[in-house]
Order: structure tokens, then C-alpha cells, then sequence
């Protein structure tokens, strides 16, 4: 009999709910941030029945329970390969190129993330990864310090390391491979009071960049957070401090729109943990903080330029309140309802014959009226959910946990290729992604070849 092996979309989830279990007894704000998203979540579905309808035709209410991304920083090309195989076997991809030097933060990333319709909303679970750039430690002893140390680590254990050669092999793994497996993954992403360096170490790296520090000095690559998805982030940020948590000041992104875009983020600052060193003296490092975030319509490319356009015109303030008025303001001239939105092919949108126009075959052929069909309620069209990062809002969260405006000292060039050379594959374009998906629901109405 042939084997049945656990979908790539069961394993994804196993590790994204273990993974979430660890971080709320690591940080015991997030199982409270967790809460508190849960409790907006309801009364925005009780607030909005069409918003709640919408989710569920699209079969997304069932996501958002589970939904959440994570972060992880990786020190080496080896490392970062690695993880790029783990991830395979849970049905993530590199998704995007972020470059992140141009703003003063010395990495570049990538998101791992589901690719697939089904498989998004089995469980949409992403993780944003960064690679250090170490060429951007200008002091050469320090570089080959920090190389050195890096070299000397296996962030994975040697468990993990069969598993995958295993499943390498036989294209699976069965229901108790895969609990070995989780279980196995997850000591990489673990957090460790104990460094591996000594104080002096720790601290010209941290004085370098808290990045570097962060990245080189430890076991593992920890996760410095866990977002969960809010169907309201104003009311989430105006509600956290009533919890006894403390957001950052400004909301990342777009402001609130009529048809969310994007997405929306907030942070709350990193914890000042205990560590020790390998000469035994004791110390203290941040590196591990809390995430909301609202997702909206995925933007074309034409939609994207016009909204990095408005952002930069629109600047940063220092009070949210202000942030958010001037950035509605710049944004009026972005359209906000959902036809403006199509018929300028600013956002992507996912097509569906109605009950009504399952009636009427012959109204559906490629040049047919498409708005004509939703006015006479022949055809339903909803923006395609965004589902991948942006670059500005990370550096934004990076530099909130960062601290002072002196860290800001990267100055690479942006290099996607270097970055694939050391994932050992190319990233999937997230706009050929989006493109697909409507191309594909336009084709099964029949409104394209
Ligand atoms: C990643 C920061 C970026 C986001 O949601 O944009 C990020 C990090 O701090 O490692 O998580
Ligand atoms: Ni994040």
C-alpha cells in the first residue's frame, strides 16, 4: 500500500499554531495582544454583517482565527537556504524582495509564505526573513569576528537536518515524521537567555548595529514577533494601552480607507530581556516585541506606484493623530471604492458569476461589459487580499525596536541577485502572483481566454 503523507497545509499549520503557543509563554503580552484582536474581531463581524458576509462567501472568515505572520533574522547564506528547504516541506515559497539598507537597516528579506489559493486560506501563515549584511560592518576585524562566529553555529539541530534529507527523499512525511518534524523546526526559532559570545563581543557588535548583535550572538534565529490579522487597527492601537501595553507611536501604511489597501501596522516596543555571556557577566538585549496588523486590496503595479507616491508626499509625524489627517488628506487623490479601483486597474480583483448570471451564459465572453454585469447583478468582483509586506512600514517596526536615530548607518545597494544566490533560488514575483489569480478568476466566468 502506498504511503499517505500529511499535506504540506496541515504540517503549516501545526507549526504556525506550535510556533504561536511558544511565543505566548515566551512573551506573555502577545497571548494578551492575541485576545484583544480576537475581542475587536467580533465586534467589527457584529458591526458589519456585510463585511462578515463577505469573508465568509470568500471562505476568509475561516482564516482569520489562525491568521498571523511572524519575523526571523538569519545570519548566513547556509542558514538562509536551509530555511528555504523547512519551509518548502510546509508549502511556503520565497515571496518578494524587500531591500531594507536604503533605510538604514542593514539586511535584505524575503517573505516565506503559501502561494495557492486553497492553500492561503487553509492557513495563510508567513515569515518574513532577513539576512544580515555583514559587507555593512565597515570595521574588517569585526566583520571577520562576526563571520567567524557565524560560521562556527548550526542554528539547526541535527534531528531537523535528517528530516528534511528524509523527506528529500521519500516526498513525505507520515502523521509521526511530521509531529518530529515540528517539533524539531521550532528549536531553531527558540529564544536563548545565554549567548554565545562574551560581553565585549556583545557590545561592539551592538555597537555596530543591536541588529548585528542580534543576529550573530545567539543559538538560534528566535522570533522577534507574531502579528495577528485585526479587522480594525485603530480601535486595537486605541484599546492597547487600556491592556497594559504600549504601542508604537505612528500606524505603518495607508491610512483607513472605505476599501482597505495594503496594510496596516503597529507595533509595541521590544522587551529589555535578560542574557547572559560566556564570561559570565550579565547583561540585557531587546530584540523580541508584538505586531497588529490590518490587510487590504492587493495594488497593481500602476495602484503601488501611485501609493509609494502619496506616502513619500505625505511624510511622517510624530502623533498618530496627525499622521493618520495629513495621510488621508495626500490619500483623496487615491480612489477609494472598489469601481474606481477596477476601472483605473489600480487594485486586483477576483471575479464571480452570481446565481443571477449563472442564467445567463452567453452575457459572459472576453469583451463583454464587466461593470455593465455587476450593475445588473450578474456578477460579483472583490479586491484580491494583499498578502506580502512593505518595505517602509518594516524599516518603520525595525527602527522603532531599535532605538536611536544613530543606528541608522547601512548604505548598501539593493541586491536581489545576492540575495538569491544565498537562498539558492530565485523569489516569486508577488505581482505575477496577484496577476495570476485574477487572469484565473476571470477565466473561469468566462470573461478571458
Ligand atoms: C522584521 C520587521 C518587518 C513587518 O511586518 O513588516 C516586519 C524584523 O524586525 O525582523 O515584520
Ligand atoms: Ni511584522
Amino acid at each position: 500500500m502506498e504511503n499517505i503523507w500529511i499535506a504540506a497545509d496541515d504540517l503549516r499549520a501545526s507549526f504556525a499554531s506550535a510556533m504561536s503557543a511558544m511565543y505566548q509563554q515566551e512573551v506573555p503580552q502577545y497571548g494578551t495582544l492575541l485576545t484583544l484582536v480576537e475581542q475587536v474581531n467580533n465586534e467589527v463581524l457584529e458591526r458589519e454583517p456585510a463585511l462578515k458576509q463577505q469573508l465568509d462567501a470568500t471562505d476568509e472568515l475561516r482564516r482569520l482565527s489562525v491568521e498571523r505572520h511572524g519575523a526571523i533574522r538569519v545570519g548566513t547564506a547556509a542558514e538562509l537556504a536551509m530555511l528555504r528547504q523547512i519551509f518548502a516541506i510546509m508549502g511556503m515559497q520565497p515571496v518578494g524582495y524587500y531591500d531594507l539598507s536604503q533605510a538604514g537597516v542593514p539586511v535584505h528579506s524575503t517573505a516565506f509564505r503559501p502561494v495557492g489559493d486553497r492553500a492561503l486560506k487553509n492557513n495563510p501563515f508567513r515569515l518574513f526573513t532577513s539576512l544580515l549584511r555583514l559587507e555593512l560592518i565597515d570595521d574588517a576585524t569585526l566583520r571577520a569576528r562576526a563571520e567567524a562566529i557565524l560560521a562556527a553555529r548550526d542554528i539547526f539541530t541535527p534531528r531537523c537536518r535528517e528530516l528534511v534529507n528524509l523527506h528529500q527523499q521519500q516526498g513525505g512525511f507520515n502523521a509521526e515524521q511530521a509531529q518530529d518534524f515540528i517539533a524539531e523546526a521550532l528549536e531553531t526559532f527558540r529564544w536563548h537567555t545565554q549567548t554565545r559570545v562574551d560581553s565585549n563581543t556583545y557590545n561592539a557588535l551592538s555597537q555596530q548595529h543591536r541588529l548585528i548583535a542580534d543576529v550573530v550572538c545567539f543559538a538560534g534565529c528566535h522570533i522577534n514577533h507574531l502579528t495577528p490579522r485585526t479587522l480594525d487597527i485603530d480601535r486595537v492601537q486605541a484599546l492597547m494601552p487600556q491592556v497594559g501595553i504600549t504601542p508604537k507611536a505612528i500606524i505603518e501604511g495607508p491610512p483607513r480607507r472605505r476599501v482597505p489597501l495594503l496594510l496596516r501596522q503597529t507595533s509595541f516596543k521590544a522587551l529589555e530581556e535578560p542574557v547572559r555571556f560566556t564570561d559570565r557577566l550579565e547583561g540585557t538585549h531587546t530584540a523580541r516585541f508584538g505586531e497588529i496588523e490590518q490587510r487590504g486590496a492587493a495594488l497593481t503595479v500602476k495602484g503601488r506606484q501611485l501609493y509609494d507616491e502619496l506616502l513619500t508626499k505625505a511624510g511622517l509625524n510624530s502623533d498618530n493623530v496627525t499622521h493618520q489627517q495629513q495621510l488621508a488628506a495626500v490619500f483623496s487623490a487615491f480612489p477609494d471604492d472598489a469601481r474606481t479601483l477596477r476601472t483605473q486597474g489600480l487594485a486586483w480583483f477576483s471575479w464571480q458569476v452570481t446565481e443571477k448570471g449563472l442564467a445567463h451564459p452567453d452575457a459572459f465572453h472576453p469583451a463583454a461589459d464587466r461593470e455593465k454585469l455587476i450593475d445588473e447583478g450578474c456578477l460579483i468582483a472583490t479586491p484580491i487580499v494583499y498578502e506580502d509586506f512593505l518595505p517602509v512600514s518594516a524599516a518603520g517596526i525595525f527602527q522603532s525596536n531599535l532605538g536611536g536615530a544613530e543606528q541608522a548607518r547601512a548604505h548598501g545597494n539593493a541586491s536581489q541577485q545576492a540575495f538569491e544566490a544565498a537562498l539558492g533560488s530565485a523569489v516569486v514575483s508577488e505581482f505575477s502572483l496577484y496577476q495570476q489569480k485574477e487572469q484565473e478568476s476571470l477565466r473561469r466566468c468566462g470573461l478571458a481566454r
